[in-house]
């Protein structure tokens, strides 16, 4: 079987940034507008004042000081409370395929790869911004990349999940090389008016190429060693956003469309899955949580991180072994994982062994551990 390799990753920031206090500012400004225009309704019962959130709040729950995102236009704006992205028609390049693009080039460049070396590119997301013509095939199309495409959502564990279908077909050969592209665009699922989940989220674009040893020739590569997937049904992270809204005559726009999630009950049952599914690969592998030089973790909230890594070390994994992306990109959902990957593995020495794993919606959860060569 051939031995599929990582052999090329990469980020890229989309241009515009909001700090936790621009943030908590504009849904401040937003609650208080609504609580003082329904003051009475609220003294009477009829209505719910909206709760303030704070800056400080976010970065100690979360970890979060900023996010990346697409278009700041109006996401701040207490009149619309969510991004004005211009509409682009049938004869433009898409948004996520823009983002996917830049991303995927940056990714070529690292595993040292022109377009006609790839053989099929797969578009991972939480959210694809429509259904067909698939993304994956705009953007193989832009790219001039002979072979297939296809789009796959799996939420936060979009990225692992792909690259886990990436390292099947290298290994079987169906095709030599595949680019796996995340194009993260959340912002607009996220319900800024919603204090409990305002500040989870950040775009970004993630992309990595996998291929054959054979056909590597990028200076830091990594040997795909096994990969693991599991998921089980849970209803606390969901978003009823779809297109059969069209036809039930529910609001396409109301909050249950967008993002929402028991965030303590996720943060419950996630963590020991999560713990328990590393521990059951690495033990696939005959290996150990201290046989780990490198974890690169999904990054949803640090004390998750750090509750996770010392569950299965015994202590508290330090920075460098885990790093954490959160404090400057916040949730991307599936790329967050791949971001710390990208940003933190040049360094490692030949030989070392790492873990890239996702934790999220589904529930999903995802892992590749992967080996210096
Ligand atoms: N400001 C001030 N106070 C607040 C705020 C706020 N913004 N929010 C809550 N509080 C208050 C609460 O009211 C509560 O007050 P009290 O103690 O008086 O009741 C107190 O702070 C503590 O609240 P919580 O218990 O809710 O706070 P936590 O410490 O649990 O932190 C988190 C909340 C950060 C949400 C945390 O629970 C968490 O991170 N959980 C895990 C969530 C997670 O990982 N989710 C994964 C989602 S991502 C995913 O799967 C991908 C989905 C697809 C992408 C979607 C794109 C849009």
């Amino acid at each position: 079987m051939t031995q599929a390799v990582i052999s090329g990753s990469a980020v890229w920031n989309p241009p515009h940034v909001i700090t936790n206090e621009e943030l908590v500012d504009s849904y401040n400004a937003y609650s208080e507008r609504f609580n003082s225009e329904n003051a009475l309704a609220i003294e009477s019962g009829d209505a719910e004042a909206m709760p303030l959130s704070s800056a400080a709040f976010v970065y100690k729950a979360s970890g979060i000081k900023q996010r990346y995102i697409y278009m700041k236009e109006g996401a701040l704006d207490i009149d619309r409370m969510r991004p004005l992205i211009p509409e682009r028609g049938d004869e433009e390049l898409s948004h996520q395929a823009e983002m996917a693009i830049n991303a995927a080039k940056l990714a070529l460049l690292d595993a040292n790869k022109r377009p006609e070396d790839i053989g099929a590119v797969i578009v991972s997301c939480a959210y694809t911004e429509r259904a067909y013509p698939a993304i994956a095939i705009e953007v193989q199309n832009e790219l001039g990349i002979e072979g297939f495409g296809f789009d796959m959502l799996v939420a936060c564990s979009a990225a692992t999940f792909a690259l886990q279908r990436a390292f099947e077909m290298v290994c079987a050969g169906t095709t030599k090389s595949v680019l796996v592209i995340n194009p993260e665009l959340t912002s607009p699922q996220v319900n800024y008016k919603d204090r409990d989940g305002h500040f989870i989220f950040g775009d970004v674009s993630t992309a990595v190429v996998v291929e054959s040893e054979q056909t590597c020739r990028s200076k830091h590569s990594y040997d795909i060693l096994g990969t693991k997937a599991v998921t089980k049904y849970s209803n606390n992270i969901r978003s009823n956003f779809g297109y059969v809204s069209h036809a039930t005559d529910a609001d396409p726009f109301s909050a249950d469309k967008l993002f929402h999630q028991a965030g303590r009950s996720v943060f419950k049952e996630v963590c020991p899955m999560a713990a328990q599914h590393i521990a059951d690969h690495l033990s696939e592998h005959d290996l150990t949580a201290d046989s780990l030089s490198r974890w690169w973790l999904h990054q949803a909230n640090i004390n998750m991180n750090l509750l996770i890594s010392k569950r299965l070390l015994g202590r508290d994994a330090t920075l460098e072994e885990a790093p954490i992306v959160l404090d400057e990109y916040a949730n991307t959902a599936s790329a967050g994982s791949i971001i710390a990957f990208a940003k933190n593995h040049q360094d490692l020495p030949a030989g070392s062994l790492g873990v890239i794993c996702s934790f999220g919606a589904g529930y999903s959860i995802g892992s590749l551990i992967i080996r210096k060569r």
